[in-house]
């Protein structure tokens, strides 16, 4: 079944550029802010300019070049925060809601990534 997009939740107006947002990166195809209510020091959403509802939606129907923009926006919010292991940072967390049980707030994909300050163990 397809996803049912509704086109007035608020990231598609913030892309639409009828709400100000506090942007850290933005692409041809993806969007980077910081989250109006942070969790952490660092909590940054990406979201695809696409009219994607959430995780499955978008990595089953974006382009090859939707899905490879976003996942290198969200690889450039961790470098530049400093953040990666890789580079002796001292970590973060990515968290995807979706529907209901999900609790998913905003029905536009976003990807939440979270750092500077441990986050405990979290699994549910
Ligand atoms: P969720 O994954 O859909 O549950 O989270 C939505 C997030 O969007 C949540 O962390 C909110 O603080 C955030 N947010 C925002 O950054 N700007 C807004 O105008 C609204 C929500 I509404």
């Amino acid at each position: 079944m397809p996803f049912a997009y509704d086109d007035q939740n608020i990231f598609a107006k913030i892309l639409r550029g009828e709400i100000p947002n506090d942007t850290v990166l933005e692409t041809e195809h993806t969007l980077a802010f910081n989250d109006i209510q942070p969790q952490a020091p660092v909590h940054v959403l990406v979201i695809p300019k696409g009219a994607y509802v959430c995780h499955d939606d978008f990595a089953a129907n974006a382009s090859d070049a939707e899905l490879v923009d976003f996942m290198r926006v969200s690889a450039r919010i961790v470098a530049e925060a400093g953040i990666s292991p890789g580079d002796a940072g001292e970590g973060y967390r990515t968290i995807s809601n979706a529907g209901a049980h999900g609790v998913q707030e905003v029905p536009h994909y976003h990807l939440h990534i979270l750092a500077g300050r441990p986050l405990g163990r979290m699994l549910a």
